[in-house]
């Protein structure tokens, strides 16, 4: 059957009427690709949720397009948002293609190259502000809350039903659910449509379990796992520099209902995971992303994952988002004589 994209193939399942527009950039529908090198390595299967290959490179797509779609089943013609960078992409090409307005606020200096691109390609009204996601954030809520226009950050109850495809896929591919589901947390949207959603094909009888869930914050910003609001949150990944996330509850709900938990991970051991998702495995997520290859391979290393079991991580955007990121990392490309012979000394002898 031809793919038309999420709304199309879940509606049974979406807040889905009549009167909702057809949206769609053939969002969802990523592949559950299997990390064959780390999984014979550790002795667990090992898989990964692509979600970089949506439409705009982040899983922000899936509930994006719900998202948009309501708002303008509900009369909107102008939709806002602050984000860390791919929120402000989704919503900016989703408004593109359901030609409405788009106003996204950006922490000045801290989004990934890509992403702002993004932003300003599709033709968003972009507003740099001195300040972080979550000042930006309280602002676009008063926002929304005096005029008529549109919030679609994860408040937006049609983001994480959007969002919660995610793991339909994931039980369509295995069979079943995974033992353990591993993913980045920010916002601690994602973590609670994942959750949902496994817990809505239980209840389908589409699959027979459910799975404990880890969710991962960076060292520098991680409000859930200390207990409190961060004030200036820093890390590498920065789209996961949130300090008071909007569904804090919900992460630890699903922690503790799923038997998982929220731990920290240091910028190093991220940087680490980058590297080695891309060298071993030949995919290339960006930084927040690989927070889940890092606490994967903690909780091997602690024994909390167990050998044999099946292992989803979620890498939530594209490693192209962030070309800085890379450059960074590795050993800079110095420029040589166009010359055989030193090419071949090179090649080589490295
Ligand atoms: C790649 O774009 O918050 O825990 O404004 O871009 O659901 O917030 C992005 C979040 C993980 C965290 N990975 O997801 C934004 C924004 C990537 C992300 C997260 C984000 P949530």
């Amino acid at each position: 059957m031809i793919y038309k994209g999420l709304i199309k193939k879940y509606a049974a399942y979406l807040p889905i009427t009549k009167a909702t527009p057809s949206l769609t950039l053939l969002e969802g529908n990523t592949p559950l690709i299997k990390a064959i090198n780390l999984s014979k390595k550790y002795g667990v299967s090992i898989y990964f949720k692509y979600e970089g290959l949506n439409p705009t490179g982040s899983f922000k797509d899936r509930g994006m397009v719900v998202a948009v779609a309501k708002a303008i089943e509900e009369g909107s013609n102008h939709i806002i948002c602050a984000s860390t960078g791919n929120t402000s992409a989704s919503a900016a090409a989703y408004a593109a293609r359901a030609n409405i307005k788009c106003s996204v606020i950006i922490p000045s200096g801290k989004i990934a190259y890509g992403k702002l691109a993004q932003a300003l390609i599709y033709g968003a009204n972009v507003i740099a502000v001195d300040g972080n996601f979550d000042e930006a954030l309280d602002i676009v809520k008063t926002l929304a809350d005096k005029y008529p226009i549109t919030l679609v950050n994860s408040i937006n109850p049609y983001r994480l039903q959007g969002q919660k495809t995610s793991s339909f896929e994931i039980v369509d591919d295995l069979g079943d659910s995974p033992d353990y589901l591993c993913l980045p947390v920010g916002n601690a949207g994602n973590i609670t449509a994942y959750w949902m959603g496994f817990n809505e094909y239980l209840y389908k009888h589409k699959c027979t379990s459910l799975p404990t869930v880890y969710g991962f914050q960076a060292k520098g910003s991680c409000p859930i796992v200390e207990n409190r609001i961060f004030t200036h949150p820093e890390t590498i990944a920065t789209a996961i520099r949130i300090g008071n996330p909007v569904n804090w509850d919900n992460a630890n709900k699903v922690a503790k209902q799923s038997k998982g938990d929220i731990t920290a991970i240091t910028d190093e051991k991220i940087v680490e995971a980058y590297k080695l998702l891309a060298l071993t495995e030949g995919i290339f997520a960006e930084p927040a992303s690989c927070i889940s290859l890092a606490g994967i391979l903690q909780k091997i290393q602690l024994g909390e994952i167990k050998k044999g079991s099946t292992v989803v991580g979620i890498l939530t955007g594209n490693g192209l988002k962030d070309p800085d990121s890379a450059i960074n990392n590795i050993k800079k490309v110095e420029s040589i004589a166009c010359d055989e012979k030193k090419i071949k000394e090179i090649i080589f002898n490295e």
